[in-house]
């Protein structure tokens, strides 16, 4: 009995630690790359969304690099492969790909 009680806490536990999380970290949008593009170029999310982008490729690798304040490059995604990044301050988030600098795009994040 004791045990049931202690084993129904810990899933309590688990739930109230996982569930929240696994809400807030869920993509607020999705950025598909394909034929050396970002599509869609300019997306528009509220500020504190995860922004989604995956590799729709079939051999090209990119990446994903904000040259701005606080700048930095993701791992190279390989086809089917996705990178996520949450934008907690609003403004304009100019960013490209690493190894091909013609692939632009930019998020826009709203208060
Ligand atoms: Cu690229």
């Amino acid at each position: 009995m004791a045990a049931h009680r202690r084993a129904g806490a810990l899933i309590a536990l688990a739930l109230a630690a996982a569930a929240p999380l696994s809400l807030a970290d869920a993509p607020a949008a999705t950025i598909r790359i394909e034929g050396y593009a970002f599509v869609p170029p300019e997306l528009v999310v509220r500020a504190g969304s995860v922004v989604r982008w995956e590799n729709a490729e079939k051999r090209t690798s990119h990446s994903i690099l904000f040259t701005g304040p606080g700048g930095f490059e993701s791992d190279r995604l390989f086809p089917g492969e996705h990178y996520e990044r949450r934008f907690d301050r609003p403004g304009r988030y100019a960013y490209g790909c690493g190894p091909h600098p013609e692939m632009r795009g930019v998020i826009v994040v709203e208060p």
